[in-house]
C-alpha cells in the first residue's frame, strides 16, 4: 500500500520528498534522464498530474513513468478523466478549503467507480488551497476562495474537520508556480492541531525553504515547477537532503 510506504518513509527519514511530473511540462525525451536522476538523488516518489492536459497522452505518460522506475507514481488528478490503472495510487482529493460542492463531492462521485474498476489505491486527501499572491490555476479551476495566508487558525480548523471526516492526508497547496509558498506559521498551526501527515507544495524554489517547511511540521514536500528548467536539476539532491531531516546534518 502506497499510504503505508509514505508513512514508513516519513518515519525513517523525518519527511518524504515527492516530485510532481506534469505531462504537459516535461518532454518525453527528458523523462528518462530526469527520473533516473531523481532516483539517484533520493527522491521518494512522483505525483503525476496537471490541471490541463492539452497535448499530452496522460495514460501513456504514466505507463512510461512506471516502465522507468519502481518508485511510486501517485496520480494527482486535475480532473475525473485522469484516472489510469498504470499508477500505484491516487490522491482522492476534496477541496475542503472551498465551498464549491462540485469539488467537495461532485467530481468524487464520478471518479469513485472508475477508481474501483481500475483497482487503484485511493488516498483520501483534504486539499486546502492557500492564498499565495496572484490567482493560481488551482484557485481558478476549483472556483473557490483560498484560505487567507495570514489566517492559520482557519487552516487549522479546516484541517481538523478534514481529519474528522476521515481524510488521511492534508495537502496545503499554494499552487504550482506560486509567488509565495505556504507560510511556516500556518504549517505549524495545522500540523500541531491535527494528527494526519501534512503535505506542503507550491512555490518551493530552494532547499532551505523545503527544510523550513519540514521544520514547521510538513511531512511530505512536493516540488514541480522548479525542475522544469534543466539547469536546476543539480539541486535535486540538495532538496532531498533538506527534506530528509533525520538523515542529513547540514543542508
Ligand atoms: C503544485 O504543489 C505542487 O500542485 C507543486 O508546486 O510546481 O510550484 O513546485 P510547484
Amino acid at each position: 500500500m502506497i499510504y503505508d510506504y509514505l508513512l514508513n518513509t516519513i518515519s525513517a527519514k523525518g519527511a518524504a520528498y515527492l516530485i510532481l511530473l506534469d505531462p504537459e511540462r516535461i518532454s518525453k525525451d527528458k523523462l528518462f534522464p530526469f527520473i533516473r536522476h531523481c532516483e539517484k538523488c533520493g527522491v521518494d516518489g512522483f505525483l503525476v498530474g496537471g490541471s490541463l492536459i492539452l497535448d499530452g497522452d496522460f495514460e501513456s505518460f504514466i505507463e512510461k513513468v512506471k516502465e522507468i522506475t519502481n518508485l511510486p507514481a501517485i496520480i494527482f488528478p486535475g480532473g475525473v478523466e485522469q484516472v489510469f490503472e498504470a499508477a500505484d495510487a491516487i490522491l482522492f482529493l476534496s477541496v475542503v478549503s472551498g465551498r464549491n460542492p462540485e469539488h467537495l463531492i461532485g467530481k468524487q462521485v464520478l471518479a469513485a467507480p472508475v477508481i474501483k474498476k481500475k483497482k487503484l489505491e485511493p488516498i483520501p486527501t483534504g486539499y486546502m488551497i492557500i492564498e499565495s499572491g496572484s490567482l493560481t490555476t488551482a484557485e481558478y479551476f476549483s472556483n473557490s476562495l483560498p484560505i487567507p495566508r495570514n489566517k492559520p487558525d482557519i487552516a487549522a480548523a479546516t484541517a481538523l474537520a478534514a481529519e474528522y471526516l476521515g481524510m488521511k492526508l492534508i495537502y496545503l497547496e499554494a499552487g504550482s508556480g506560486a509567488d509565495n509558498p505556504v507560510p511556516n506559521e500556518m504549517i505549524k498551526a495545522v500540523s500541531d492541531y491535527c494528527s494526519v501527515p501534512v503535505i506542503v507544495g507550491g512555490g518551493i524554489k530552494a532547499p532551505q525553504t523545503a527544510r523550513e517547511k519540514v521544520e514547521s511540521g510538513a511531512k511530505i514536500i512536493v516540488t514541480g515547477n522548479f525542475f522544469e528548467d534543466e539547469a536546476n536539476w543539480n539541486l535535486i539532491k540538495n532538496f532531498s537532503e533538506a527534506v530528509h531531516i533525520k538523515q542529513s546534518i547540514t543542508v
